[in-house]
């Protein structure tokens, strides 16, 4: 198991890397050009000069999260072999500085949905809150509006570009099944994977946050039959997963099972914990098994049992000692360490 931790960049994230250094055993960055539009091509200079800054501070870059999937090929329009032809130039090129993963995610529109950022804990610290009926009555661009105001930063999906044509989105998306998903899929990755086998660069999908539909839009890899219908769209090791604790705990699955299932196509995973409610509601806690619904002890020691190789990351985690005040929702400094300490407890107990 090599641990990572996920950083959003110099200007971009108050968390610095030397902060991130004293973290025990974190020995990689998971990194990302946040400023890119989907579906563009990432220039050479600036893969270089990410590669630099992180190596510098003694991290290896070797997980990148995420390559954004534009909408068009998710939607299945003429343009997307243009964007496809530029996702698999972008890989060749993050496989020439040293990338071995790229965790990506097709879900429509949004990438994460909460209906809260800073919902308050009973300890006093407060998480990220999915609010199952306030989602069922609310138009997302009100939604999103709410939760924008409480933030200076911008989240991944809620990019001004996107936002601006999330009305003419949503109208593409009309009719649109799960079904034409699942074929606009297939055709992603039947271009994108031969590359990948040709680099060395291993594709993992991040399941769908959360994993059921929302605002009538499809969503696919939420549960182990679709992993597995998943995973044999293009049955190759270089087509696998980053598994997500979190947004597959949001339904109910078994994850250990789960791990048991495909855990030599698990090629990146995020551990953390959701407490989940009867309504459908779910908070964020924190790593601790006995804290929420995932039995993260259990996550752990199921990957232990397979001798994973592969890359792991705490997930969001709550904001505590005062920092939403500064830090990124679901991204500050201190619960994920926390988080660390628990994961590297937990395995390095195992025999
Ligand atoms: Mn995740």
């Amino acid at each position: 198991m090599h641990m990572t931790f996920r950083w959003y960049g110099e200007g971009n994230d108050k968390v610095t890397l030397g902060q991130i250094k004293q973290i025990p055993g974190v020995e990689g960055i998971v990194w990302s050009l946040h400023d890119m539009p989907a579906g563009e091509l990432w220039s050479e200079e600036r893969i270089n000069k990410e590669k630099t800054l992180i190596e510098a501070a003694g991290f290896n870059i070797d997980v990148v999260e995420s390559v954004n999937v534009h909408e068009d090929i998710k939607l299945g329009l003429p343009s997307r072999d243009v964007y496809i032809d530029n996702y698999k130039e972008t890989l060749r090129r993050l496989a020439k500085a040293g990338v071995k993963v790229v965790c990506y995610n097709f879900m429509p529109v949004f990438d994460w949905t909460r209906t809260e950022l800073f919902h308050p804990l009973p300890d006093g610290s407060n998480a990220l809150f999915f609010e199952k009926s306030r989602i069922e009555n609310i138009d997302p661009l009100a939604l999103i509006e709410t939760l924008s105001r409480n933030v200076d930063v911008t989240m991944p999906g809620w990019e001004p570009d996107r936002l601006a044509k999330l009305k003419q989105t949503f109208k593409q998306y009309e009719n649109f099944t799960a079904e034409d998903l699942w074929a606009n899929l297939g055709y992603f990755l039947k271009q994108v994977i031969p590359v990948c086998e040709e680099v060395g660069i291993k594709m993992g999908i991040h399941p769908d946050d959360p994993a059921f539909p929302i605002f009538g839009l499809p969503r696919i890899i939420t549960n182990k039959e679709n992993i597995d219908r998943f995973l044999k769209l293009v049955d190759s090791p270089y087509n696998g997963l980053s598994l997500c604790t979190g947004s597959l705990g949001s339904a109910n699955n078994d994850l250990p099972d789960i791990i048991d299932t495909f855990a030599d196509r698990i090629h990146f995973i995020h551990i953390r914990n959701i407490k989940r409610f009867e309504n459908g509601d779910f908070i964020e806690t924190s790593h601790r098994a006995c804290d929420g619904s995932v039995d993260t002890v259990k996550v752990i020691k199921t990957l232990h049992k397979h001798h994973f190789q592969g890359y792991v990351r705490p997930d969001h985690g709550r904001h505590i000692w005062g920092e939403e005040n500064w830090a990124r929702p679901g991204y500050g400094l201190y619960d994920r360490a926390l988080g660390i300490m628990y994961i590297l407890g937990v395995w390095d107990s195992l025999p």
